[in-house]
């Protein structure tokens, strides 16, 4: 077995990164409900987000999405989020939202909607070079609903030549992750619809391009935790947009829907040695009808009690089963760790960090919530379900 001081070291070792969209108003295509206390613009977004890591320790990074968080000055942003002792995160390019976009962006047939598509993206470095961040996370409405809609292959052609340009553009600290989803909203072709679509395209683009895999962007049954280990071991995997769904993208909390999923996809980023910052462990995700920050809060934790459990799975004797042929073995090594209770583990490392036991019970005794209900009214649409 590991031993626990060891399993806290790489604990407290991982940042859980916050999207910025998760603290504003957000709902499905039949309705938003607005909350009481929700922020009203990107500053306030922040100061949520403070409040998760001032009760978690390891949700220092907040992702924005432009223009969802659009402000005149972006170094006085990162200063905002540096005086609460967080760093912004990925910024999200957004090329999805507008009327020219209707029959995609980058791999829009007229070069006219191609270009106004490309001078976002470029903005968006602009951006990051004015916040410090490292990564520039793509996702792409891009397909079309019909056969015969577009020629596939001119729309590959299309995105690569984009995601040349972009990448090009990159200072060489930065990065460009690009994300895949199977489909919504085309539902006939999408232009990055699997990993094996962006593996391809990074790998062309170079050694700063990497995939993103969001949990939720996959045909029921994915084996995920194999498009993982294939990812670490090339040296693809940039992050994770986590999330659980049991539809579609349902964007609802992590290692809700299926914590056994997480744990798995967590053993193999601690076998593959992706615990370190070459990974962005990422939350995308909607809180629609649970109070956000508790919520945002929730999904932390249970990213840190999946990879608490990934991390307590005695390699040794694993690998000493998978070598003798043990097939029941080896499955009971992985099943003990994903049995283990790591919750006092847990509150043991927040109590040696200064934190409380339990994080949400922490936040509610905090008086944030009631101080955010007072104080913000009209709180901010995050843009559409994201
Ligand atoms: C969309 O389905 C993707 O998950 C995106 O990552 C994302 O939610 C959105 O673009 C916000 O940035
Ligand atoms: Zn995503
Ligand atoms: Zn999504």
């Amino acid at each position: 077995m590991t031993a626990p001081s060891a399993v806290k070291a790489a604990l407290s070792s991982q940042s859980i990164e916050t999207p910025s969209w998760a603290y504003g108003n957000s709902g499905t295509r039949f309705k938003v409900f607005a909350q009481e206390g929700v922020p009203r613009d990107p500053w306030e977004k922040i100061d949520d987000a403070a409040q998760v890591q001032r009760h978690t320790g390891v949700a220092p990074v907040v992702a924005l999405h432009i223009p969802w968080d659009k402000v005149d000055d972006y170094a006085a942003l990162a200063r905002h989020a540096e005086e609460r002792g967080l760093r912004l995160g990925a910024i999200n390019a957004n090329v999805f939202q507008e009327d020219e976009y209707r029959l995609g962006s980058v791999c829009h047939p007229d070069a006219a909607v191609r270009r106004k598509a490309l001078d976002h993206l470029f903005e968006c470095v602009d951006i990051m070079d004015a916040t410090g961040s490292r990564d520039l996370k793509l996702w792409f409405a891009d397909g079309t609903n019909y056969p015969g809609q577009d020629d596939i292959r001119a729309r590959q052609d299309r995105l690569a030549e984009a995601l040349a340009a972009v990448y090009e553009r990159l200072g060489e600290e930065q990065r460009l992750l690009l994300e895949y989803k199977f489909f919504e909203p085309a539902f006939y072709t999408t232009d990055v619809p699997d990993w094996g679509t962006a593996y391809a395209h990074c790998l062309k683009l170079g050694d700063r391009a990497e995939v993103v895999v969001d949990t939720g962007h996959h045909a029921p049954g994915t084996n995920i935790e194999f498009i993982v280990a294939l990812l670490l071991r090339e040296g693809k995997l940039g992050g994770f947009d986590f999330n659980s769904r049991f539809y579609a993208d349902d964007d609802l909390m992590v290692g809700a829907a299926d914590p056994f999923q997480l744990f798995r996809i967590m053993c193999e980023v601690v076998g593959g040695g992706g615990l370190g910052p070459g990974v962005a462990f990422m939350l995308d995700q909607c809180h629609n009808i649970e109070p956000k920050i508790p919520a945002i809060i929730r999904s932390v934790m249970n990213v840190q009690e999946a990879t608490a459990k990934a991390l307590l799975v005695d390699r040794e004797a694993l690998g000493a089963a998978q070598s003798a042929g043990d097939v029941l073995g080896a499955n009971a090594v992985l099943m003990d760790a994903f049995n283990t209770d790591v919750r006092p583990l847990l509150a043991e490392l927040r109590a040696e960090s200064g934190l409380a036991p339990d994080p949400v019970a922490a936040y509610h005794r905090s008086g944030w919530a009631e101080q955010i209900t007072e104080n913000r009214k009209g709180g901010q649409q995050a843009g559409w379900g994201a």
